[in-house]
């Protein structure tokens, strides 16, 4: 099975606690703190690779987390860094977010990273509060918690050309002719139900190749197979039209271009820019007299006579075409990876937070404003934890809370912080 376009989620990883420690050794009784600050969380970084060609592994595994920055330690030891999660992808895939099926990002080469989600900083340990007030700082800050996200991972293959045409005109049996691909070919349509990548060679250059599943009218709108991979045309700078000059599946020459034409421009305005070569296959089907009188035909209709003659079953035309493929190439520039927009994933709300009633009584807090906060509160210091009072209600939080209801001795939650209010 091939699969182009997968939901996955992925987490990074949450950064370390800070330590509480103090210096303790046979010299210093009473040594300062030295706590130290926890490890950063583990990043999820995509890879893309040419040792891939579909998103078929994705099929199983769709949850990707990076490890947790650890714990840090007396004497100033920083927690270990939670390691990263490395996704490898095929070379082509472009990540989308599904908030707003925007694109993230475009691995559009072998090799490229792309860093989707950043670990979580590491809470400070005591030592870092050490201040000239606060000598001995009883409290330590946790990791910053970071939130998995889905995104969607989509394959728009990367190649040079792209061989279109409606099913079963010969586009497998031509790209095993000129490459090194060896795809499944059958006298019926639809057998290549995804595309194919082969490497060219002519004349000491090489160029990639795409055999495209056959088209057919409405494929732009969901028939047959080919509007699924038409996505997969969009990137080749040429497309090779291959028409079945032998007509033996009782369509004509003439309708069949125009018909494969409309529905490359019903699916992209854009591909109907992409420069085509226009290629008769199986003509060793037929005799002399037949080509001549299609061929006028369709000479009449489109005023079009830089097409070439095919069979690569005999083998007529295919050299004429690698080399008209590789002059052509040779004039088109490479396509530039397309535009991204951020992902905003690192963008937090810091401005507001939201009150939940739970069926005990006690009430919940969530939101932005708080995750700052409560990571600075370690609840058994006191001095941290008068801090956390104080700052809830200069945010309003405790204001807010009275006008939902709250009373002296209900439980608040907020996080994994839990406390009984009392004026
Ligand atoms: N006589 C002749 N038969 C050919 C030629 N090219 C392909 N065929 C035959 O045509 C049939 C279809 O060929 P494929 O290469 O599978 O066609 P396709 O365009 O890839 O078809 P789909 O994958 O179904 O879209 C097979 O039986 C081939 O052997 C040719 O040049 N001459
Ligand atoms: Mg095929």
């Amino acid at each position: 099975m091939f699969l182009d376009r997968v939901k996955i989620t992925i987490k990074a990883g949450n950064g370390g606690k800070g330590a509480v420690s103090f210096l303790r050794n046979a010299q210093t009784a009473n040594g300062g703190p030295d706590g130290g600050d926890g490890g950063k969380g583990g990043d999820v970084v995509f890879l893309a690779t040419d040792e891939l060609n579909t998103l078929y592994s994705f099929r199983f595994k769709k949850k990707f987390v990076a490890g947790d920055g650890l714990g840090g330690s007396k004497q100033n030891k920083t927690g270990k860094s939670g390691e990263d999660v490395v996704i490898k992808v095929p070379t082509g895939t472009v990540l989308i977010n599904p908030e707003n099926e925007k694109v993230i990002a475009d691995l559009s080469e072998n090799g490229k990273r792309f860093v989707a989600l950043k670990g979580g900083a590491g809470g400070h340990g005591n030592a870092y509060f050490k201040s000239s007030i606060k000598q001995a700082p009883g409290f330590s800050q946790i990791g910053e918690e970071v939130r998995q996200k889905e995104v969607i991972l989509e394959l728009k293959t990367i190649a040079d050309v792209g061989l279109i045409g409606f099913p079963n005109v010969g586009k497998s049996t031509l790209l095993s002719v000129i490459s090194n691909a060896n795809p499944k070919i059958a006298n019926y349509p639809f057998t290549t139900i995804y595309p194919n990548l082969g490497v060219c060679e002519v004349m000491g250059e090489s160029f990639v190749v795409a055999d495209i599943p056959g088209l057919i009218e409405g494929a732009s709108k969901g028939l047959g197979l080919g509007h699924y991979f038409l996505k997969h045309v969009e990137r080749v700078r040429l497309l090779v039209h291959l028409i079945d000059i032998s007509q033996s599946e009782g369509r004509n020459i003439v309708d069949d271009y125009k018909t494969i034409n409309d529905e490359l421009a019903s699916y992209s305005a854009e591909l109907t820019k992409t420069k085509q070569i226009v290629v008769f296959s199986k003509c060793d089907l037929i005799d002399e007299e037949t080509l001549k009188t299609r061929l006028k035909k369709f000479e009449e209709e489109y005023k079009i006579s830089d097409y070439l003659l095919l069979s690569s079953l005999t083998n007529v035309g295919v050299e004429a075409l690698k080399k008209k493929i590789l002059e052509n190439l040779k004039k088109i520039p490479k396509k530039p990876p397309l535009a991204v927009t951020d992902f905003d994933f690192d963008k937090k709300d810091a401005s507001s937070f939201e009150i939940k009633r739970n069926d005990d009584g006690s009430f919940e807090v969530f939101g932005g404003r708080l995750d700052g906060l409560v990571r600075g509160v370690v609840l058994s210091n006191a001095q941290s934890f008068a801090y956390f009072q104080r700052r809830l209600k200069e945010m309003g939080v405790i204001d807010s809370l009275i006008e939902r209801g709250m009373k002296n001795g209900d439980t608040v939650i907020i996080k994994d912080i839990s406390f009984i209010y009392e004026e």
